[in-house]
C-alpha cells in the first residue's frame, strides 16, 4: 500500500447555482450541500482546493460534435421556438429527460472544466487523487443530451488522461448503465470501461453482460447488470475480485471513477440498498491500489444521502476519519431528524441471489482472464497518426508498454516513452463513428 496520497478537490462556487426544473429529479443544488458538509467537517486543511476554469467549445468538441456544442452554447429557455428542429435532434426540451434551463451551458462548462482540470492535474503529476463531485455525467453522447447529461465530461477526461498514459481505467457505480462512456470508448483497448448496475426495465436499457466491446476494444467493455435491492455484502463480493482481476490484467495508467449516489438506500430514483459504507467501500478498495486516480459525481436524487455519501468519500480519500455526527452548516436542517452521516440499510429482500452474483462473477472473471493471452493489452500499438482535435498540445501520446506511462511531452510531463515524441491522438480513434 502507497503512504498517504495527494488530494485535489475542484468545486467551482456556481456550479450548484442552477435548475433543471421543479418536477426534475436532478437538484444541483446537491452539489452545495455536498461542499459545505465538506467543509464543515474541516476536510478543505487537508486537501489543495481549486476553482476550475469554465470549458470551451474547443475542449468540448474532443469529443462532441461541433454543431451540438453551438446548440447547447446557443439555446436558452427564450429561443426555444428558434430551435425546435435541433431540439428534437439533439433530445434537449421539455418533453425529455434533458430540459432546456437558464444558464444550461454555463453550468456544463463548469462540471466539465472541473474534471478536464482534474485530468491535467493528475497528468502533470501534481496530484495523486483529483475530486470533481460535480462531474460523472455518464449519459452524454457525441451529439445528443441523454439522462439529465448534456456534456460526456467523462469522456473529456479520459482524453485528457490518453495524452500520458497508455491504459486508463473507468469504473462506474451509479445505478445507471455508464453508457455514453463506454460508447465513446467501445472500439478501444486503451480504455476499459467497468460498470455495475441495475439492468432490466430501467434506464438506459444497455449495459447487458455479454456486451464486452467490438473491432480492438472487444473484452474491454466490462457490464454487471443486476437487480434492484443490492446490499453492501452483494456489491463488494462482485466489485472486489472483478476489480482485482481487472487490475492484474489491465494494469492502468490511470483510473477513472464515476461515485453515482444513486446506488445508496433510499434513492429517489434508484432501488439499490446499499449504505455509505458499502459504496465507499469501492472507493477505499480502488484508491488501494495507488494508481492516479480522478474521481468524480454522477446520479443521486435523495441530496441530503449524496451530500452524506461524498463528504464521508472525500474523507476516505484523505484517510481522515470523520464523526458520525453532522456538524453544523448552512443546511443542517437537510439531515433532520437524526443528524447523522450514516445511513442504515432497509429491512427489503435482495433480488440478486447468491446464486446470479456468482454467475455474474464467474462471467465476468472469463471475459478477463481471456484477454490475458492477447498480446495487445500491455504492449500495445498506438498509430502513427495520433492527431488529437483541436488540441495544439496534444503531444508526446504513448506508444504502448508497461514503461510508457509519464513521458516527457515538452510541456511540464514527464516521460520514460521511447516514440517519436510528435505523435497525436485523434479523438475519432475511440469512437466508432458508425454509431453516430
Ligand atoms: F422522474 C423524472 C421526472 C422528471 C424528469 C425525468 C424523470 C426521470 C426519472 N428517470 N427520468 C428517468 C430516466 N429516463 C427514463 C426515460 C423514459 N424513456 C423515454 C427515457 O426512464 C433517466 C434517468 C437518468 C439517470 C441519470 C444518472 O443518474 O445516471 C446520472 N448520472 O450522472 C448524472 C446523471
Ligand atoms: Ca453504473
Amino acid at each position: 500500500m502507497p503512504g498517504k496520497q495527494r488530494v485535489s478537490y475542484f468545486y467551482h462556487p456556481e456550479v450548484g447555482h442552477f435548475y433543471y426544473g421543479p418536477s426534475h429529479p436532478m437538484k444541483p443544488a446537491r452539489l452545495k450541500l455536498a461542499h459545505h458538509l465538506i467543509l464543515s467537517y474541516g476536510l478543505y486543511k487537508e486537501m489543495e482546493c481549486y476553482r476550475p476554469h469554465p470549458a470551451s467549445p474547443g475542449e468540448m468538441a474532443a469529443f462532441h460534435s461541433e454543431d451540438y456544442v453551438q446548440f447547447l452554447s446557443r439555446i436558452n429557455p427564450d429561443n426555444l421556438r428558434q430551435f425546435s428542429s435541433q431540439m428534437q435532434r439533439f433530445n434537449a426540451g421539455e418533453y425529455t429527460d434533458c430540459p432546456v434551463f437558464d444558464g444550461i451551458y454555463e453550468f456544463t462548462q463548469l462540471y466539465t472544466g472541473a474534471s478536464i482540470d482534474g485530468a491535467i492535474k493528475l497528468n502533470n503529476g501534481e496530484t495523486d487523487i483529483a475530486i470533481n463531485w460535480s462531474g460523472g455525467l455518464h449519459h452524454a453522447k457525441k451529439s445528443e443530451a441523454s439522462g439529465f447529461c448534456y456534456i460526456n465530461d467523462i469522456v473529456l477526461a479520459i482524453l485528457e488522461l490518453l495524452k500520458v498514459h497508455a491504459r486508463v481505467l473507468y469504473i462506474d457505480i451509479d445505478i445507471h448503465h455508464g453508457d455514453g462512456v463506454e460508447e465513446a470508448f467501445y472500439c478501444t483497448d486503451r480504455v476499459m470501461t467497468f460498470s455495475l448496475h441495475k439492468y432490466g426495465d430501467f434506464f438506459p436499457g444497455t449495459g447487458h453482460i455479454k456486451d464486452i466491446g467490438a473491432k480492438e476494444g472487444t473484452g474491454f467493455s466490462v457490464n454487471g447488470p443486476l437487480s434492484s435491492g443490492m446490499t453492501d455484502a452483494s456489491y463488494e463480493a462482485l466489485f472486489r475480485p472483478v476489480m482485482a482481476k481487472i487490475m492484474e490484467i489491465y494494469q492502468p495508467g490511470a483510473i477513472v471513477l464515476q461515485c453515482g449516489a444513486d446506488s445508496l438506500v433510499g434513492d429517489r430514483l434508484g432501488c439499490f440498498n446499499l449504505t455509505l459504507k458499502g459504496h465507499a467501500e469501492c472507493v477505499k478498495y480502488v484508491k488501494s491500489f495507488g494508481v492516479p486516480t480522478l474521481v468524480l459525481g454522477g446520479g443521486g436524487y435523495t441530496i441530503r444521502n449524496v451530500a452524506r455519501c461524498w463528504a464521508y468519500e472525500t474523507s476516505v480519500l484523505l484517510e481522515k476519519e470523520i464523526s458520525n455526527e453532522i456538524p453544523y452548516n448552512d443546511y443542517f436542517e437537510y439531515y433532520a431528524p437524526d443528524f447523522e452521516l450514516h445511513l442504515q440499510p432497509e429491512p427489503r429482500d435482495n433480488m440478486n441471489s447468491d446464486a446470479s452474483l456468482q454467475a455474474v462473477r464467474t462471467e465476468l472473471l472469463q471475459q478477463l482472464m481471456s484477454l490475458q493471452g492477447a498480446p495487445s493489452v500491455q504492449m500495445q500499438e498506438v498509430p502513427p497518426e495520433f492527431d488529437l482535435k483541436k488540441d495544439k498540445g496534444a503531444e508526446g501520446l504513448n506508444d504502448g508498454g508497461q514503461e510508457d506511462d509519464h513521458r516527457d511531452t515538452g510541456n511540464g510531463r514527464t516521460s520514460k516513452g521511447k516514440g517519436d515524441g510528435e505523435r497525436k491522438s485523434h479523438s475519432a480513434e475511440f469512437y466508432d463513428s458508425s454509431k453516430n
